[in-house]
């Protein structure tokens, strides 16, 4: 059956999620993650007002936790992450550590980018994950990646996180494009919510099924329900095993739906661009709820392991907390320097183009003005 936001809520309770063949301790892994995840969210939800030392816009991915869950069970330390703005679960999957995050949200130099960007443009290198808040920007440059890959023939997966908004863009289209013909080991995660902003699928474009469309582009495509952790750990760990091997790209579509406001812990329903019910049944679907109702019916999920896990959780959090706000501050740095190391070979590439290229004058002039 073709998914589509239009019908979804139809399906009442979702009640399709298969444990076989997945064993225990994945699926215990995956609740575990999901529930990480969610009190990570939840914790910097609360806290950003009214303290306000958060200065930086946050898009928090509270209801969206099955992605990143099953992608962190299957990415391998040297694949890489190209996430959106909406970047904590992808930094999450990643791998990359969560006390760096918190401590770049803060603005602090021990964050994953020294503290200079923030939620929507965090990279954290050593992991191999970055994120851009140009809608499609980082999709070109997984494609990139993944064209490096092929061709070093390393089998690594260059996986590219995005919404359903992404698919606005002229530069989404022209990735498929090269993908597809080049066969390259990338895989396109579209976290479907419907919305961009406060704008439906459905008043930007003529289907809200971006796998038909990606699929005359030579993409394999598949569908799921967003929020079944267990049905995307399968489909994800299968795709990237293909693509391991030669046979992609690969895009899968989850259905899923963002529980706050597109942007920050302010509510935004006063827009009014949700549809009636809709709330209701996503939350009465939410992803941690579904696998812990399937868990306990397994005998897996216990009222005691779900308190150490709790306990767990809150601990990492709040040591992340500390650390973030005992950091200090970043120094000035010149604008040269924020972007890549002077000393780097591809700093020394690029600033040999620069001392050839037109408009050098204006850069030394404004190199001589030092840092601000
Ligand atoms: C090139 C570009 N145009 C516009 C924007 C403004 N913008 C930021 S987020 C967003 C909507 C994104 O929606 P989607 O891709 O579905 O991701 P979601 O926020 O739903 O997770 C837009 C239009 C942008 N960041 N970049
Ligand atoms: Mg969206």
């Amino acid at each position: 059956m073709e998914l589509s936001h239009r019908t979804i809520t139809q399906i009442g309770h979702y009640r399709d999620m298969d444990l076989t063949g997945t064993a225990p301790d994945t699926l215990l892994k995956l609740y575990f993650q999901m529930l990480r995840l969610r009190r990570t969210e939840e914790a910097l939800h609360q806290e950003y007002h009214p303290a306000d030392e958060m200065r930086c816009p946050i898009h928090f991915c509270i209801g969206q936790e099955a992605i990143p869950a099953a992608l962190s069970l299957h990415v391998r330390p040297d694949d890489f992450i190209f996430s959106h703005h909406r970047s904590h679960g992808y930094y999450f999957a990643k791998g990359s550590p969560l006390r760096e995050l918190f401590a770049e949200i803060y603005g602090k130099a021990t964050g994953a980018s020294g503290g200079k960007a923030g939620s929507q443009d965090i990279s954290h290198s050593d992991t191999n994950f970055y994120s851009g808040a140009i809608l499609a920007g980082a999709v070109s440059i997984a494609v990139g990646a993944a064209f490096g890959f092929k061709h070093k023939r390393t089998k690594q997966v260059s996986i590219s996180g995005f919404g359903e908004g992404c698919t606005d863009e002229g530069a989404f289209w022209e990735a498929m494009n090269y993908a597809g013909k080049q066969k390259l080991p990338v895989l396109f995660v579209c976290e479907n919510n419907r919305y961009a902003t406060f704008s439906d699928q459905l008043k930007r474009q003529a289907d809200d099924n971006v796998s038909a469309r990606v699929r005359p582009f030579g993409v394999r495509a598949t569908q799921i329900f967003g929020n079944d952790t267990v049905l995307a750990h399968r489909t994800i760990g299968a795709e990237i095993e293909r693509l391991r091997n030669g046979d992609g790209p690969a895009l899968i579509e989850a259905y899923t739906y963002r529980w706050n406001s597109h942007v920050g812990p302010e509510d935004d329903s006063a827009n009014a661009y949700r549809q009636p019910g809709e709330m209701e049944f996503w939350k009465a679907n939410c992803p941690i709820v579904l696998l812990g109702e399937k868990l306990r019916a397994a005998g897996l999920l216990t009222d005691a392991l779900s308190a150490r896990y709790e306990a767990e959780v809150a601990a990492e959090v709040a040591a992340n907390f500390k650390f973030a706000k005992e950091s200090p501050f970043p120094t000035d740095t010149h604008w040269r320097q924020m972007n890549y190391a002077d000393a780097s070979p591809l700093a020394d590439r690029l600033l040999g183009v620069a001392t050839r290229g037109a408009g050098f004058d204006q850069y030394q002039d404004e190199a001589k003005l030092g840092p601000y």
